[in-house]
């Protein structure tokens, strides 16, 4: 995958230029160019930014420097999507670097400053925000989103590791993890793990990652895709939590109220 980055700090990416990143790079699984937009400014200043029209307070991205650096960047291979980073944009989620892992390309504006000049959104296939908060730039979002991505890219993780079972796969987080030793100052392993039993395993595991949810993220409950399985699992985790309010969470989505049919 073609990640290409326009900003006005690609001193910034330096993180993403080392660890599991650095050796998807050297292995051709990844390839990160940084685009210093600045570099297409058209004044004898090199301005990226001015005043708003209209008054208001600080300096807007202007469309001219990002337009050429767009314009400028090669035809890509394959599927491409152009994404501005903004505050305004829809909020970054596994599912989407999901759907981006499988691109040949993805072009991540960074906004600095209060924002951009609204002509620059037409570029952009998707507006895409980190998080419901006003950050100094888009570079640590855009690091962040790269980070995700990558590593769904099969082959980054290495042989051993794998993205299936991470937290938000499948709308469920992670189970429990344990590794050596087994008993860490009277902290034991759950037998079950130690036991070699892989059915039993299995099914400690996928109790703990719905337990871990409804517990921690209940509002992720409404995307589960519950197998059979799983309703013995929810019995007992009824009857183990019968003081948590999220079964109305779960009932509501097993079992959702007739729609009301309108009379008039
Ligand atoms: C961009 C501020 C756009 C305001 C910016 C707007 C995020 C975020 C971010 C610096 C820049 C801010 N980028 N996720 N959150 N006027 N970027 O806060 O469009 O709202 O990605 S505006």
């Amino acid at each position: 995958m073609q990640i290409t980055v326009l900003t006005l700090f690609p001193e910034m990416f330096a993180p993403v230029q080392e660890s599991i990143l650095k050796r998807a790079q050297e292995a051709g699984l990844l390839q990160i160019r940084l685009v210093n937009f600045r570099d297409y400014a058209i004044s004898k200043h090199k301005n990226v930014d001015d005043v708003p029209y209209g008054g208001g307070a600080g300096m807007l991205l202007k469309p001219e420097p990002i337009f050429a650096a767009i314009r400028d960047l090669p035809q890509p291979p394959g599927k491409r999507k152009i994404i501005l980073m903004s505050p305004q944009g829809h909020v970054f989620r596994q599912e989407k670097a999901k759907c981006w892992s499988d691109l040949e390309e993805l072009v991540f504006i960074c906004g600095h400053y209060e924002g951009f000049d609204e002509r620059i959104r037409e570029l952009a296939d998707e507006e895409v925000s980190l998080g419901d908060y006003v950050l100094t730039g888009g570079e640590l979002a855009a690091m962040v989103m790269i980070d995700a991505v990558a590593r769904l890219i099969p082959g980054v993780l290495g042989e051993d590791a794998s993205a299936e079972e991470d937290s938000h796969t499948d709308s469920l987080l992670e189970y429990p993890q344990y590794t050596r030793p087994a008993d860490f100052e009277g902290r034991l392993v759950p037998e079950v793990l130690l036991s070699g039993h892989h059915a039993m395993i299995k099914r400690w595991r996928r109790k703990e990652s719905l337990r871990r949810t409804f517990l921690r993220r209940p509002d992720l409950i409404k995307a589960v895709t519950f197998e059979t399985d799983d309703y013995p699992l929810l019995e007992e985790l009824v009857l183990e939590h019968v003081e948590i309010a999220p079964w109305k969470t779960l009932w509501e989505h097993l079992c959702p109220p007739p729609k009301r049919r309108r009379r008039f």
